[in-house]
Formats: C-alpha cells, sequence, structure tokens
C-alpha cells in the first residue's frame, strides 16, 4: 500500500534465548543456537528476529535485570556471537531488534552501585531515592505505601546511606531516575547507540510508559484492605513527562538511526491513552503492545493476579475489536500477538488441550486468527507449533519465575489455604514460566534436540510431549501446525491489503462460539474478507450468509482457507461458490474472498 514503512506488513519473532536452542550443553540456550536455527525462522517468513535480553545480568528477572548494558551474558555467548547474528539475519534480508529495558537496571550494574556508595555520588540522583517516614510508634516505613509487580514494597531500605530506593519490580531492579537528564543521555548512549552502531535494526522497549513518575510521591488510595501495600500504577503508568522523555530518545536516537521500535504499554488500557504514543505525528514509537486481551482471565496485576477469572468469547471479541478499529481515524498503527514470555501459551488459554485433534485444530485456528487481523504480527518461540502449558501435573517447584514465586510466597504467607490453592491452579493457566520451557527440536532422547545428549540439565524442564510436539515432526508433517502457519503466513502478505491492513468490522458479538469478521480493503473497498472461526468443541451452525456480508454474487465467493481439510499439498485454496448456511467442526475456521 503506497509508502507504507517496512515494518507494518513485516513477521516479527520473539527468541527467548535460554530456551531456544543451546549449543554447548551447558543447560541454557545461547546466540550460536540461535544463528544455527536462523534458516529455520528464515523458512517460516519470519522478517525481524525480536531477541529478549540477552545481556549481563545476575538473572533475577531472567535478564530483565541488567547489569552491563555492553556485555553479553556468558552462558548466551560473545559480543563476537551477536555480531554474528545480525550477519546472519541481514545476509537473509532479515532484521535484528534487541530488548531495551531502561526503566530499571540491576542492583549490580555500576551505576547503581556507585550511587548508593553515598549520598554525594554524582550518580546519587541516576536513581530514585527517598527519606523513611515512620508511624506512629515511631517504627521506619517506606516513603509511599506502593505495591510493586512483584509483590512487596516498592522500596528497599539501604542501611549505609539510610534512605530508600524505588523498584517497580523486583528490590533487584532499582527504577532509574528519568528526570536527570545525564542519567537519560548515558542511556541513549549505553544501552541505544552502542548496539545501533553495531548494526543493530531497533528495539522492543520494555515498561516504555513507566519512566516518568509523580514526583510529588503521593500514598495510593487503599484499594486492598488489610494490605501495607497499595496498588498504584497511576503514580508511575503514563507519567507527566512520559511522552517528553519518549520523544526525546525518538528524536535523539531512534530516528537518526531509522531505528524500529515497538514499546511495552502494559496498564494502559484506554485507546485515548494509547494514541499519543503510537501516532505517527508524535514521532514516539512505531508500535506498541497493548495488553487488555492478553490479560483476560488474570486478576489484577498487583494483587490478584493469578486469581484466574473464567470468561466469555464475547469479552475476547470486544477486545479484539476495540483495539483493531482504534487506528481508524488516526495515523497510529496495532500490533497483534496472543503470546510472549511473560505469559502462558495460547493453545492453553485460548484454545482447547484436552485431546490431541481438539489441540490441532485450535492451535490451527488460533493461527488462522492472529494471521487475518490488521497491524504487525509478533508470534513468539514455538506458538509456531503449538506448544502447550507445562503438564499440569508438575509441581510448584518448577515455577522459576520471580513473579510466580512472589504471588505463591504471598499466598503461602497468608496461611490461607483456598487462596494458596487458587493460586496454584492461576499459576497452572497464567504463569509467566509456561512460555520459558526448551523449545523441542525433534524427539532425541533426553532434552528433545533443545540441549546435546549428555549435557547439563536444561535450566528449565522438557515438556515431555516433546515426541509428538516437536519442531523436526512438524516440518515433515504437511497437516502439522507448523505447516498451517507457514501457509497462512504466506497468504496473509500475499492479501497483505486486507490481512494487514483492512478495516476490520466484528460479526455476531454475542455469540458465544462463533468468532466472525469482515474486512475490507482499503485499496478498493470491494474487496472484501469473511472470517468464520468456530471457538469451541461443539460443532456449530453459522447463520451469516456469506454472498451477502461480501457483497457479491454467490459465484463469486471463493473459499481461500479451510483449517478444517487435510491439505494435500499446494495451496489451501478452493473454489466455491457457497450456500448461506456453514456449518463449522469443532475449532474450525474458513476464510472467504470476494474476487
Ligand atoms: O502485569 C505485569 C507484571 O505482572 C505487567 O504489567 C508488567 O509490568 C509488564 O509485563 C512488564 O514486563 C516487562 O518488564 C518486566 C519483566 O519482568 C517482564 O518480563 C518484561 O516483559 C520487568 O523488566
Amino acid at each position: 500500500v503506497g509508502k507504507e514503512p517496512w515494518w507494518k506488513e513485516a513477521l516479527f519473532y520473539q527468541v527467548y534465548p535460554a530456551s531456544f536452542k543451546d549449543s554447548n550443553g551447558d543447560g541454557w540456550g545461547d546466540i550460536p543456537g540461535l544463528v544455527s536455527e536462523i534458516d529455520y525462522l528464515h523458512q517460516l517468513g519470519v522478517d525481524v528476529v525480536w531477541l529478549s535480553p540477552m545481556f549481563e545480568s545476575p538473572q533475577k528477572d531472567m535478564g530483565y535485570d541488567i547489569s552491563d548494558y555492553q556485555k553479553v551474558y556468558p552462558r548466551y555467548g560473545t559480543l563476537e556471537d551477536v555480531d554474528s547474528l545480525i550477519d546472519a539475519c541481514h545476509s537473509r534480508g532479515m532484521k535484528l531488534i534487541l530488548d531495551l529495558v531502561v526503566n530499571h537496571t540491576s542492583v549490580e550494574h555500576e551505576w547503581f552501585k556507585e550511587s548508593r556508595s553515598s549520598k554525594s555520588n554524582p550518580k546519587r540522583d541516576w536513581y530514585i531515592w527517598k527519606p523513611a517516614r515512620y508511624d506512629r510508634s515511631g517504627n521506619r516505613i517506606p516513603p509511599t505505601n506502593w505495591r510493586s509487580y512483584f509483590a512487596g514494597p516498592t522500596w528497599t531500605w539501604d542501611e549505609q546511606t539510610q534512605e530508600y530506593y524505588l523498584h517497580l519490580y523486583d528490590t533487584s531492579q532499582p527504577d532509574l531516575n528519568w528526570e536527570n537528564p545525564e542519567c537519560r543521555e548515558a542511556i541513549y548512549d549505553n544501552a541505544m547507540r552502542f548496539w545501533l552502531d553495531r548494526g543493530v535494526d531497533g528495539f522492543r522497549i520494555d515498561t516504555v510508559n513507566k519512566y516518568s513518575k509523580r514526583t510529588d510521591f503521593p500514598d495510593a488510595p487503599i484499594t486492598v484492605p488489610n494490605s501495607a501495600h497499595q496498588p498504584a500504577p497511576e503514580m508511575w503508568c503514563n507519567g507527566p513527562r512520559i511522552h517528553e522523555f519518549i520523544h526525546e530518545m525518538n528524536t535523539k536516537v531512534l530516528q537518526p538511526y531509522g531505528a524500529v521500535s515497538v514499546g511495552e504499554l502494559s496498564n494502559t488500557p484506554l485507546p485515548s491513552q494509547v494514541i499519543p504514543y503510537v501516532s505517527a505525528a508524535a514521532k514516539e514509537l512505531d508500535m506498541v503492545f497493548e495488553f487488555s486481551m492478553i490479560r483476560l482471565g488474570t486478576g489484577g496485576p498487583f494483587d490478584g493476579k493469578y486469581l484466574y477469572r473464567p470468561f466469555l468469547l464475547s469479552e475476547l471479541k470486544r477486545h479484539v475489536s476495540t483495539w483493531q478499529t482504534f487506528i481508524e481515524s488516526t495515523d497510529a498503527w496495532h500490533t497483534v500477538f496472543c503470546e510472549n514470555h511473560d505469559n502462558g501459551r495460547a493453545v492453553s488459554r485460548f484454545g482447547d488441550t484436552s485431546t490431541p485433534e481438539l489441540w490441532l485444530a485450535s492451535a490451527k485456528t488460533i493461527a488462522l486468527w492472529q494471521v487475518t487481523l490488521t497491524g504487525t504480527l509478533f508470534l513468539y518461540q514455538g506458538q509456531e507449533i503449538g506448544m502447550t502449558n507445562m503438564p499440569a501435573a508438575w509441581g510448584i517447584e518448577e515455577y522459576k519465575d520471580v513473579e510466580s514465586k512472589g504471588f505463591y510466597g504471598e499466598a503461602v504467607q497468608s496461611g490461607d489455604e483456598k487462596r494458596i490453592k487458587a493460586t496454584i491452579a492461576g499459576l497452572r493457566i497464567l504463569a509467566r514460566d509456561h512460555a520459558r520451557l526448551p523449545f523441542p527440536w525433534d524427539d532425541s532422547v533426553p532434552n528433545a534436540g533443545f540441549s546435546e545428549r549428555g549435557s547439563e540439565e536444561p535450566w528449565m524442564r522438557v515438556h515431555e510431549g516433546y515426541r509428538e510436539l516437536n519442531a523436526k515432526r512438524q516440518l515433515a508433517d504437511e497437516n502439522s501446525v507448523l505447516s498451517y502457519y507457514k501457509r497462512v503466513l504466506r497468504l496473509r502478505k500475499e492479501y497483505s491489503d486486507l490481512f494487514v491492513h483492512g478495516a476490520f468490522r466484528l460479526l455476531l458479538p454475542e455469540d458465544e462460539a462463533l468468532f466472525a469478521y469482515v474486512k475490507e480493503s482499503g485499496r478498493d473497498v470491494r474487496r472484501k474478507t469473511l472470517v468464520i472461526m468456530n471457538f469451541s468443541k461443539e460443532e456449530q451452525e453459522c447463520c451469516l450468509d456469506v454472498a451477502e456480508v461480501l457483497s457479491c454474487k454467490k459465484e463469486e465467493v471463493r473459499l481461500l482457507v479451510d483449517s478444517g481439510t487435510a491439505v494435500k499439498g499446494g495451496d489451501c485454496v478452493e473454489p466455491a461458490g457457497t450456500s448461506s448456511k456453514q456449518s463449522l467442526g469443532p475449532w474450525q475456521g474458513k476464510v472467504y474472498v470476494n474476487f
């Protein structure tokens, strides 16, 4: 579509380095391992690899706690390995983006070590330090009552300098002080220009809406009774200077390098709040991740995140529709994703894993759903083979994530048996750990091709379903989830005016089994597509008259995709001419076009 930026139609693929491919048998994935599988990604149709943090880190939050922006965590490799990765991508016409984590560093970062060394250190003001308060009985209490994301207060006391430092996440992740201009310059130089100069093409920007905090540091209103620490995102999300800061980052770094950017916008649920970040005219970010859809089923992000709340398909559709249409009549752009390293697997959350047939059908329909939505599409490693959550029988000790442990620990501390049970049940669906299991490359014993034979235990246990569910097997099977992804990803590009750019209209909003929408081309309003998917395990009758919805004659309707048809090679395009009544089998999806 004319002079659209390249990244609108590009396929992005997130690699979580610890879990992708281990080349040296130490039980952790690494960059040489990723390089060795770059053709796998290329053949899938990936245009841009987004690599989650591979920087030096004590790994309290799997690399989102960085102790040196310019060093590679030794288990992941070396700077030279990153150079090889850049070459491997560029020589295939692909790009590489890194994770930019600059809301906070690790406590092990030199900047923080200096900052905490004394009140008069020149870097003292690079982090957020505050004196204690005292309650009526004279006990020391933190400067505010804010609760952190991973449980507990957002403040940690420093004995040596007798002040508290702020951390929205783990106590080992102190927040940088973006109010300090020197600190901002150091971030741009150290964490951004350094990598852009080496040839990296841009960044996924972590927690991009949290740099500007309220500087009067008020207490949050009490919304969780009997708790010392209160949810307080309004004190630090979308804060007073946030747009100024991001605009500065854009004009000083992103724009001069032509770097692509996608910002992570949690706790920003309103389109009116999101638009300023992604409006092209604002010159802040190219794209953002918005979380309403992916947060379905979770409780509040603070105290109750893992208290699972079942949801209806109509709710899911409402969120999708809101975010599909919010960019219309603006110059903003949107992303499409249903997985990342912070969420349970899509097929376990939105699909059905109760039988192998339902797993296969629902994984394909999730693929069809994602590839037919407007925006830039992001896949997370393993989504393309329909990876599932860890087996329900695995014990709580398999959950290694700092957030899982924080919420579970808090439940245990409460001594409330019901809450402990509910938290475990919630973790089984929602925990961030599920997406972090080693990638099953093949059926080799013991590590599914993730690590060499006879090597160290992988840092997380391999899913025992790997003999059936692995990439090698799916590559050889044209009816696999992987083969299906490849085909529908090709169609997404071929008909990008409809699938990547089309105007979305939800049909049957109240239907709790069928997910149907029509999309219209901006190039030629007569070109339309209808997507109908059965999001249930029962057969469904659909009352839509396909020709009428597509505003064409019955003979002009073509069935472009039918996820229920076993494909015998070639493309899945079949001529149709269709009756008005549609019947869809369990998790079957169909796409019709009128040309
Ligand atoms: O609900 C949340 C956490 O419970 C989110 O809103 C969270 O703030 C958001 O997903 C931020 O995540 C990112 O930064 C974190 C890191 O742990 C995540 O892995 C990363 O994606 C801190 O760096």
